[in-house]
């Protein structure tokens, strides 16, 4: 497979936000692991300094797919219970913007990465350049919503004036992706969002939605890797 540079470079970003935020975690803290590939990044290089001694954490991941990574990496892993609170959760984004506003959910795990995100004290994004954007929306917002709602969902989207398009298997279009949770991916296209707020008002009013990928309010802080270095961004 033919890696563009451009892919290299971003691939090299993502790793060294992911290293960079090695340096907010302390021994004994409960951490919620973010997920996709950057955030893959960040559970190995965890993972790493486990297996040699340098850390000791416990963590709950925010899909099957990061889980089954950390167990791999060496991580003791929390099952949800009553009171658990995270120190730190540290997860990707597929937007950001300058009030650290994101979007999330292109990897379709955006329900337990709010959820997670919600139930700790802070949330770190880490990301490379390319996520960082002066405004919210050339990346289709992500929602996910209960099957037996499908019509109606696409229905009141269009009606909000995105073009939504129900997430389907790469290689066989007839297969709709399913969340962790059984339920359907629904990619909205707004090409821009110039107030995410209000659109969450609405989204919180249809019926079938779980959830949608607009993070409002939940990232503390967001290191982001560029070319000449890491920036550390705050709301
Ligand atoms: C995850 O990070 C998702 O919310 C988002 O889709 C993803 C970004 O993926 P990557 O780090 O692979 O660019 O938290």
């Amino acid at each position: 497979m033919v890696v563009s540079e451009d892919q290299t470079q971003r691939e090299k970003e993502k790793q060294l936000a992911a290293a960079t935020a090695l340096r907010w975690i302390r021994d004994g803290m409960l951490l919620g692991l973010g997920s996709g590939s950057t955030a893959a990044y960040f559970i190995n290089s965890l993972g790493e300094a486990v297996r040699n001694g340098q850390l000791q954490v416990q963590a709950t991941a925010t899909s099957h797919a990061s889980d089954a990574l950390a167990r791999k990496a060496g991580i003791a892993m929390l099952e949800p219970r009553r009171g658990l609170r995270f120190d730190l959760t540290v997860d990707g984004a597929d937007e950001l913007d300058p009030q650290l506003r994101l979007i999330k959910g292109g990897g379709g795990a955006l329900l337990r990465e709010k959820i997670i995100a919600t139930a700790s004290d802070a949330l770190l994004i880490i990301a490379d350049s390319s996520k960082a954007v002066p405004q919210l929306g050339r990346f289709p917002l992500p929602l996910e919503i209960v099957p037996f709602a499908l019509p109606w969902v696409l229905d009141a989207m269009e009606a909000l004036g995105g073009a939504p398009v129900l997430r389907t298997d790469p290689n066989d279009a007839q297969t709709a992706v399913q969340s962790d949770q059984g339920n359907l991916l629904v990619d909205c296209h707004f090409n821009a969002l110039p107030d995410p707020a209000q659109l969450a008002e609405h989204l919180q009013r249809i019926p079938g939605i779980v959830e949608h990928g607009l993070f409002l309010g939940l990232a503390r802080a967001a290191v982001v890797a560029r070319e000449e270095g890491v920036m550390l961004l705050r709301p």
